[in-house]
């Protein structure tokens, strides 16, 4: 049997060589007293990227959107998203459960929102009888929707809007380095159209774990306290966050790679039967295709029997992630593989 082509995520990847010294090699400290130097620089060092006053270190990409959803909001209220949002869709009800709120879901155009769609979701101050509208929500890049970039002017577009009716805005910028190393926008200009922003370094970026969450300091400080009180306050984590202060300072521009992979896999995809792909919409590292004719798990199976992991992307769509741990000669024995599976 070949070597495995893992492309179900990208959180899939293992740390380097370089990144467990400096693991190895990070100072510590207990971060829950705040005395963990290493996690201080991270969280500083992500703050400056992010132009925000502070960040704060969380396990995960869920922590993070969801402990800013809480901040933002009050039980009862509610958030407008995508309908087809990590945040309604994987995040195990936790709106609800964490925060007594509710989503209201807009069937969005590979994952872009615009004002006229909702502006007239947005509930009437005077009606006291409804929840109250307190957020918009982006996804950048827009996972669901096939690791979309959402436009900037889109995006200054419903920051106007929220502005018109005092909303908060947070964006779930779990992939936004893939959006910005991809659109050439830098991520503190997209930030700065959110009050709260979440992003991932155990996503494209290799570390084994973390996310980050930025805003202003009042923000962050409540944060803090959210944090502590779902379990979230961790101790010498120094050693984890020098993971993703090294994923940072040199993984970022790579992701440039993981961007022409996909493309790879894209364009040979589209030129296989049995499948429907657009592939002027894979801006970045991830490939969706829908699968006519066969039932998606067994497509599933005959690529794992042939060497590829991959996941599902949607009922009758399979979805690829490339990564940092897939190399282009694996992109290469992958095409050979799909195009067997897909004309035998
Ligand atoms: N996404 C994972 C799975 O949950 C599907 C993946 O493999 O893509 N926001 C977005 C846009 C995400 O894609 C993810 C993870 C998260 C948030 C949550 O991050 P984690 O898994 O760290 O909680």
């Amino acid at each position: 049997m070949n070597r495995i082509i893992d492309l179900r995520s990208d959180t899939v990847t293992k740390p380097s060589a370089e990144m467990r010294k400096a693991m190895f090699d990070a100072d510590v400290g207990d971060d829950v007293y705040r005395e963990d130097p290493t996690v201080n620089k991270l969280q500083d060092y992500t703050a400056e990227l992010l132009g925000k006053e502070a960040a704060l270190f969380v396990p995960t990409g869920l922590m993070g959107n969801q402990i800013c959803l809480n901040v933002l909001t009050q039980p009862g209220d509610e958030v407008i998203c995508e309908r087809t949002a990590h945040i309604f869709q994987y995040e195990s009800g936790t709106p609800a459960k964490l925060s007594g709120i509710q989503l209201n879901l807009i069937n969005g155009n590979k994952g872009v929102i615009i004002p006229e769609q909702i502006e007239p979701l947005i509930r009437p101050e005077s009606a006291y009888y409804m929840p109250r509208t307190k957020v918009i929500e982006i996804e950048n890049t827009h996972n669901v929707a096939g690791g979309t970039i959402i436009p900037l002017e889109e995006i200054k577009r419903v920051k106007a809007l929220a502005d018109k009716y005092n909303l908060y805005m947070h964006l779930d910028g779990a992939r936004l380095w893939n959006a910005s190393v991809a659109s050439g926008i830098s991520p503190s200009e997209y930030a700065g159209f959110f009050d709260t922003v979440s992003v991932c370094l155990s996503k494209g970026l290799g570390a084994p774990v973390g996310s980050l969450i930025a805003g202003d300091k009042g923000v962050i400080e409540e944060a803090f306290r959210v944090r502590k009180a779902i379990g979230g306050g961790m101790r010498q984590v120094g050693i984890i966050a020098a993971a993703g202060l090294y994923a940072l300072q040199n993984n970022i521009d790579r992701l440039k790679e993981d961007h022409d992979k996909a493309r790879l896999l894209a364009d040979h995809l589209s030129g296989l039967p049995g499948i429907e792909i657009e592939k002027e919409y894979v801006h970045t590292n991830i490939v969706m295709f829908r699968v006519t004719g066969k039932k998606i798990d067994v497509v599933l199976t005959e690529l794992k029997e042939n060497g590829i992991l991959a996941g599902p992307g949607g009922y009758d769509v399979i979805r690829f992630v490339t990564h940092l741990d897939v190399s282009f000669e694996d992109i290469d024995a992958a095409k050979e593989i799909l195009t067997k599976v897909f004309t035998d």
